[in-house]
């Protein structure tokens, strides 16, 4: 064991330095795969993209595992380099809990059906607030930390300048310590896609002292301070106006400051006259009120409606094809259901108090024909289906919901009228549901058809409250 730990540790100051680079690498790819995969325009145009792109996200991860294990075997030496140097230690620190919090939580999204919704949960939120408070922190280190942004007339004086240049270089050449030394101060900038090029060109750059607590040899007198005060102002405010608005909204979405339904319904574009009326046990809602926040989550544009444009429609195999308008809808017979609401990628929304029809209504109405197979729904996005077997459509809790929590239903989240399955991952729940058609085959719906399993059923989450039928 000590032999091998060893074997490991030789060479020390160069494997940092390729762990680094390596790592800074996996980074980058990291956080763009993830921004990308968290934004609402990517999700619209990646399509089936966006599914290689979670696994490419997920393969890249882990491969994250092995410059941190490997670091983990090297930290007690690099500890010791950093004695006397607290920001370093701090910032080295920082960085290793942010790799291991996102190493961690990723996993438990990857494994998001063993682990259940409490425990995904939990790890988006971390993942989500690692990812706002981490990345402007890595991407400002390693950009003020950067060599490109430094004044290169004056890095050619330094090269040229062999009296100031040449003891440094020399140290360079011993082999522990100067390595050592120069990783030490490296390190701490945690991702940097010039990384590689700045240890190449380490001794040149030394003299600068680029951290402000490193006692370096020679420091000439420069107006350069300045100029990286500029430099870093000027990042932190690119940083701050890029970054800032979308951590701003992610901050008020889990904080419950305005991206609540009521504020959706305050500007939403359908409508539809009437609005329909609670039912008793809607309001106030007999779930006590919706726990959580949805994502608003769309392949489309959101689409809106108003009596003129909608309808509604059941047909295919059945014995009576039927289309009701705006006004003959609200008037069917509405029952409530409060149920828990589940997406893949993490997130739950419970104890939704839904007020709607049970889909099983419709099926009797309108009569199923022998050798149906599935029941397949439409949005009225015109782009988004699912299916389930005409077994599973027959489940009492299966909703065609018009109103959540006492209120209409905004468009954000489905309006006037979305499918919900309570038993199953919310992709099932179609959002602006306008037709169901009975098929007499199998329907591969949206994002089954983009990699999603067909198997929706929520595994790890049991139904917290029995179906209550309204009156
Ligand atoms: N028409 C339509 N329905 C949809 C989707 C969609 O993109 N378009 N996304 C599905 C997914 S993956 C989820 S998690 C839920 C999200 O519902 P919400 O946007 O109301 O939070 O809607 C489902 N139904
Ligand atoms: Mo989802």
């Amino acid at each position: 064991m000590k032999q091998w730990l060893k074997t490991i540790r030789k060479g020390y100051g160069k494997k940092l330095v390729s762990i680094h680079a390596w790592n800074a690498w996996i980074v980058v790819i990291l956080a763009i795969s993830g921004l990308m995969l968290i934004g609402g325009f990517w999700r619209e145009a990646l399509g089936i993209g966006r599914v290689w792109l979670k696994w490419l996200h997920i393969a890249v991860g882990l491969a994250m595992l092995a410059p941190v294990v490997y670091y983990l075997f090297l930290a007690s030496k690099h500890w010791k380099q950093l004695r006397n140097k607290p920001w370093q230690k701090a910032n080295t620190l920082i960085v290793l809990a942010l790799l291991i919090g996102w190493l961690l939580s990723g996993l438990v999204l990857w494994q998001f059906k063993l682990a259940g919704p409490l425990w995904s949960n939990a790890a988006l939120l971390i993942h989500d607030l690692l990812t706002w408070v981490g990345l402007p922190y890595i991407i400002y280190h390693s950009i003020t930390r950067t060599r490109w942004l430094k004044d290169p007339a004056r890095r050619t004086i330094q090269i040229n300048d062999s009296p100031i240049q040449m003891p440094d270089v020399k140290k360079t050449a011993s082999p522990s310590s100067e390595t050592d030394e120069s990783v030490t101060r490296n390190t701490p900038a945690a991702m940097s896609a010039l990384y590689a090029d700045r240890s190449l060109h380490d001794q040149e750059v030394r003299p600068q002292g680029l951290d402000g607590n490193r006692t370096t040899t020679i420091e000439k007198p420069q107006p350069v301070y300045t100029r990286r005060a500029f430099i870093r102002s000027a990042v932190g405010v690119g940083l701050a106006v890029t970054l800032g608005p979308t951590f701003v909204s992610w901050v008020g979405k889990n904080l419950k400051f305005d991206n609540s339904i009521d504020s959706m319904l305050e500007s939403d574009p359908n409508r539809m006259v009437p609005l329909p009326q609670p039912l008793s046990a809607s309001s106030p809602p007999i779930g006590g009120g919706a726990e959580g926040h949805f994502r608003v989550y769309t392949v489309t544009p959101i689409p809106s409606f108003s009596n003129a444009n909608w309808s509604f429609r059941i047909d295919g195999l059945v014995e009576r094809a039927q289309i009701w308008n705006w006004e003959q809808f609200v008037k069917l017979a509405r029952t409530v259901q409060v149920s828990d609401f589940h997406c893949v990628t993490g997130w739950s929304v419970y104890k939704n108090t839904w007020e709607g029809i049970p889909l099983k209504h419709f099926l009797e109405k309108a009569g199923v024909k022998p050798g149906a197979h599935s029941v397949k729904f439409y949005s009225g996005d015109g782009v988004y289906t699912d299916a389930i077997t005409l077994e599973q459509a027959r489940m009492d809790d299966i909703m065609i919901a018009v109103m959540h929590d006492g209120k209409p239903i905004p468009a954000d989240l489905g309006g006037p009228v979305r499918l919900v399955i309570p038993q199953m991952y919310a992709y099932k729940s179609v959002k602006w549901l306008n037709r169901i058609e009975i098929i007499d085959s199998e329907h591969i719906g949206y994002w089954e058809e983009r990699g999603y399993d067909k198997d929706a059923w929520l595994s790890g989450a049991s139904q917290r409250f029995p179906n209550i039928s309204g009156s």
